[in-house]
């Protein structure tokens, strides 16, 4: 598979590194989104692919959903958009048997962050932050996150972190367990390297098991949660909460929500 420019693909070692690369944050475009899904689909047919790792380019991992795209694509209703875009792609990674990372150089949120906690494994750089970010403009949480997060860390963190959308530092991150280790940022990229390619050359079809196994004692209800966000989303993208959310994000100013009606 051939790099695009938005998504950077080499295989070396066993191991496929995709780095998402967007000016503006790598905010996820429906170009992105689908070249992660072509990815991920090689990556499950590719014997000599052993293990995924996810990163981004810059100083950010991705800040979710490019909210210039929700503002320009008013024609598809949002679950339309989240039936074709993350839902079948949080699939893909879980279903893919074989270990898959995310190294999370900088700051993620919104779909993006759903991604990551859908990767088995996550090394932060200590600079990264983990912001919930849906709330932020108004919304509902998609990309499993509403699944990933209560199952990580508990489900009064979960609402607290989702509700106020306070960004969490990278240490945070680690106390709570959404991320495995934190590393300087300069020494990110070799060690998630040496990580991925520690897994890849390990017993991958036994790794595979354990994640289909995982997959069915934890994720049994993933395809459900996402269809309901989905459901949910709709609602909210609809709501003119959003639409102040989204106007405030662009015009960089605080939101003002009780003004929103609701
Ligand atoms: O179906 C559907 O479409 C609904 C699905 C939604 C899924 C979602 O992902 S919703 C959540 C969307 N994401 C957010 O709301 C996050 C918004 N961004 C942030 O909170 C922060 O930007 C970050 C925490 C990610 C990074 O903060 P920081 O301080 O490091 O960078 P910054 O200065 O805020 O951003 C850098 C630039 O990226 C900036 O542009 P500028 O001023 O340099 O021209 C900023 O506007 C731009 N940017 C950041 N996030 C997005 C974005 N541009 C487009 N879309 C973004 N999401």
């Amino acid at each position: 598979m051939k790099s695009s420019e938005t998504l950077l693909v080499d295989i070396s070692g066993g191991v496929m590194a995709l780095t998402m690369n967007r000016p503006g944050a790598n905010a996820l475009n429906f170009e992105m989104i689908a070249a992660l899904q072509t990815a991920f689909k090689q990556a499950a047919r590719d014997l000599s692919v052993r293990c995924v790792l996810l990163t981004g380019s810059g100083h950010v991992f991705s800040a979710g959903q490019d909210l210039t795209d929700v503002q320009k694509a008013q024609g598809e209703s949002y679950r339309a958009h989240l039936l074709r875009t993350y839902n079948p792609l949080i699939g893909q990674i879980r279903e893919l048997e074989k270990p898959v990372v995310a190294a999370i150089n900088g700051p993620v949120a919104g779909a993006a962050l759903g991604i990551a906690l859908a990767c088995d494994l996550r090394v932060a750089a200590d600079t990264a932050r983990l912001v919930v970010g849906f709330s932020g403009i108004g919304l509902a949480p998609d990309s499993a996150v509403s699944l990933f997060l209560p199952l990580l860390v508990g489900l009064g963190r979960a609402t607290e972190y989702a509700f106020t959308n306070e960004p969490i530092s990278a240490e945070q991150a680690l106390r709570w367990g959404l991320v495995n280790q934190v590393v300087l940022a300069g020494e990110l990229n070799q060690l998630a390297w040496e990580l991925a390619e520690r897994l890849a050359q390990g017993p991958i079809q036994a790794m595979g098991l354990a994640k289909r196994a995982f997959n069915k004692a934890v994720l049994g209800n993933l395809a459900q949660i996402l269809d309901y966000e989905a459901h949910l989303q709709d609602i909210a993208g609809k709501g003119a909460e959003h639409q102040e959310g989204v106007s405030a994000f662009l015009e960089k100013r605080t939101p003002h929500y009780q003004k929103a009606g609701s």
